[in-house]
């Protein structure tokens, strides 16, 4: 009977892990930014660890633009580019100011990062 106990409670510890997982995990969503000439549209935007923001390039392929992080929790860029996107998932809490190395003065961005929520 002992036996037969542990097997129930391995199985129903088994069955209740991923229950838990996918309470404490974010399901991670995607936030489009637009790179213009000479601007980032939105300038601004709030996300969640685990969401990721893809950058997609409407400029007019003569101007390069990128995205690079002026400061913020983590250091990330996308190449210099005329065309194209650039994607990345966001894994740390916190405010990143970004800019765009070609029109620095002008070109730039807030993104807060929030820690991820959890679904009810
Ligand atoms: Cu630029």
């Amino acid at each position: 009977m002992i036996g037969r106990t542990a097997i129930v409670a391995a199985a129903f510890m088994a069955a209740a892990a991923p229950v838990a997982f996918a309470g404490a995990s974010h399901h991670g969503k995607t936030r489009t930014v637009g790179v213009n000439d000479d601007y980032y549209d939105p300038g601004k935007l709030t996300v969640h660890v685990g969401d990721k923001v893809k950058w997609v390039w409407h400029a007019n392929g003569f101007s390069l633009h990128d995205v690079y992080v002026d400061s913020g929790p983590t250091d990330f860029h996308s190449p210099t580019q005329g065309a194209g996107s650039y994607s990345y998932t966001f894994k740390k809490a916190g405010t990143y100011k970004l800019y765009c190395t070609q029109h620095e003065d002008d070109m730039t961005m807030t993104v807060t990062v929030k820690k991820a929520s959890k679904k009810k």
